[in-house]
């Protein structure tokens, strides 16, 4: 007879999923096992690279990254970010052995199996959905990569790109390649382009960094939210201080499980940064729905809703929404919406492969299938084969590229980032149906109706109540991710790319 019901045997089967890192049951390795954590991330966000003339954090070289087109420069840059990483590799190491041994204690074959078990399902049932939900999105990815491979050629030359093959990964905007907006100029449409940029209208109206969060609080409270707490504001860091090392990655924080909800950032006033204000925001707001069930279960669905919530409302950041905003003058004319979803392709198709890899890496890595010996090399031969990008300079061995993407050293899981940008498009069709929207989805916003806030909530408030088929029910009506609506959402641009591509020896 069971000693307590279902309940609780799915609280207590939380207490156990909810574990990254697990400890083994012996004192001395559960201390180990948190000072190795400690060290990397305090590695990260110290990191910076110095060459005779200065020293450069990761935010200047994000701007680096994001604005210059010297391929000496970046990848002088591409090289140095990447000395903060191999003194972490043999910590990395004996890191994977103590939590590979606590998730065995726990009763898993490895702690692969053990992330992989957080999703409701069988786990490898979940890693073979996770690849066909990538089948189905790679013919965007692949019109995509082929497209601006041969625009960074004619822009750089064959010297630097190569008509064929793989795109070297310092020249896309980004230190990992992972999204790639910022190359919007070299890839663009001809005379189909954006009239305006995001970054310049934010720079242009004064905006402050705090005005960017308190713009974004108000796209919440627009959806029948209650204002953030004064305590978010006291308590927030909105900007890089200047008398300490922090690690910048942006993340959001709920400290007391109710109401004390805050977002540690470093701001620069761009669009990428005005995104990432609305992505944080979510977590708060996730955050604040569910406190009101019992401790274990203030969570998402699944991890990868609470990555999806804010980017879904990121989602209605439309020019129409930015006229509403005063930022822009005048909704632009339909003829623009290429150069519009150009500039979301880069960005959320982009990613798809990078947000997929990182965890097959790591998959591989606590599994046993890439050794030490071989951290590096599984590494490129993933990021070569999914992304099509390769490394802009020789590794080796003693590199540990892995360790200068923060999730590595901070230890975040990151399929849910690759779930997150499939599913995000589902909620955003889903509450543009809800309201009664009639028209192409990317120029749907939500901003000003409270009943697409009212299925936002209904889904939040479940927190991890229930399994996440039901949360999606709630909000979409479905009870599967369905990446119908991320290709939906892109059909005219795959058809203009499809066209553009018709010459060219696509694949790598
Ligand atoms: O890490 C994040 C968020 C913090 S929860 C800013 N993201 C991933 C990344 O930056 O690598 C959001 C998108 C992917
Ligand atoms: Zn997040």
């Amino acid at each position: 007879e069971a000693l307590y019901g279902p309940e609780v045997s799915r609280q207590l089967q939380r207490l156990k999923l909810d574990l990254v890192l697990p400890a083994p049951d012996d004192k001395t390795s559960a201390k180990r096992l948190a000072d190795l954590g400690v060290k990397m991330e305090a590695m990260y966000g110290a990191g910076e690279y110095c060459n005779d003339d200065r020293c450069y954090n990761l935010d200047e070289m994000t701007i680096i990254f994001a604005e210059s087109r010297d391929p000496e420069l970046l990848q002088e840059m591409w090289r140095g970010w990447r000395s903060i990483s191999p003194p972490m590799r043999q910590l990395y190491e004996e890191q994977v052995d103590i939590a590979n041994a606590g998730a065995q204690d726990l009763g898993f074959t490895n702690l692969s199996e053990l992330w992989r078990s957080n999703y409701d399902m069988d786990p490898d049932v979940f890693s073979a959905d996770v690849d066909q939900q990538w089948q189905k999105v790679k013919p965007l990815y692949d019109a995509l990569q082929c497209h601006v491979r041969s625009e960074l050629n004619e822009f750089y030359g064959d010297q630097v790109v190569p008509k064929a093959g793989k795109i070297p990964a310092h020249l896309l905007g980004n230190m990992w390649a992972q999204t790639w907006d910022n190359v919007y100029e070299l890839v663009k449409p001809e005379n189909r382009e954006q009239s305006y940029e995001l970054t310049q209208l934010i720079v242009e109206s004064g905006m402050s960094e705090v005005e960017m969060v308190k713009t974004g609080e108000a796209f919440f409270s627009s959806l029948g939210f209650e204002p953030l707490p004064e305590t978010f504001w006291q308590r927030s860091q909105f900007l890089r201080p200047r008398d300490r090392d922090v690690v910048c990655h942006a993340s959001a924080w709920n400290i007391d499980n109710i109401d004390d909800l805050r977002i540690k950032m470093c701001i620069q006033k761009n669009a990428e940064d005005f995104q990432t204000i609305h992505h944080e925001l979510g977590h708060n707001y996730y955050q604040r729905a569910y406190n009101q069930q019992p401790f274990v279960l203030r969570n998402s669905a699944n991890d990868g809703f609470h990555e999806a919530l804010g980017d879904t409302v990121a989602l209605s950041i439309t020019p129409s929404y930015l006229v509403q905003l005063g930022l822009l003058e005048e909704e632009p004319p339909v003829e623009e919406d290429l150069g519009y979803l150009m500039n979301m392709a880069l960005n959320k198709i982009a990613f798809l492969p990078f947000g997929l890899l990182v965890d097959k890496w790591r998959w591989q890595v606590f599994n046993g299938e890439i050794t030490p010996q071989d951290y590096n090399k599984g590494w490129w031969q993933l990021r070569e084969k999914y992304q099509g990008v390769e490394a802009p300079a020789e590794r080796t061995e003693s590199d540990f590229d892995p360790g200068a993407k923060y999730h590595i050293p901070g230890n975040t899981p990151y399929t849910r980032y690759f779930l997150a940008f499939i599913q995000q498009f589902q909620f955003h069709k889903a509450l543009c149906d809800e309201i009664g929207y009639q028209g192409p989805l990317h120029r749907c916003s939500i901003y000003n109706q409270p009943k697409a806030g009212e299925k936002l909530q209904a889904m939040m408030e479940l927190g991890r109540s229930k399994p996440w088929p039901d949360a999606m029910e709630a909000m979409t009506g479905q009870r599967e991710l369905d990446a119908s609506a991320i290709i939906d959402y892109f059909t005219p641009l795959m058809t203009w790319l499809d066209e553009q591509n018709k010459d060219r020896q696509c694949g790598w």
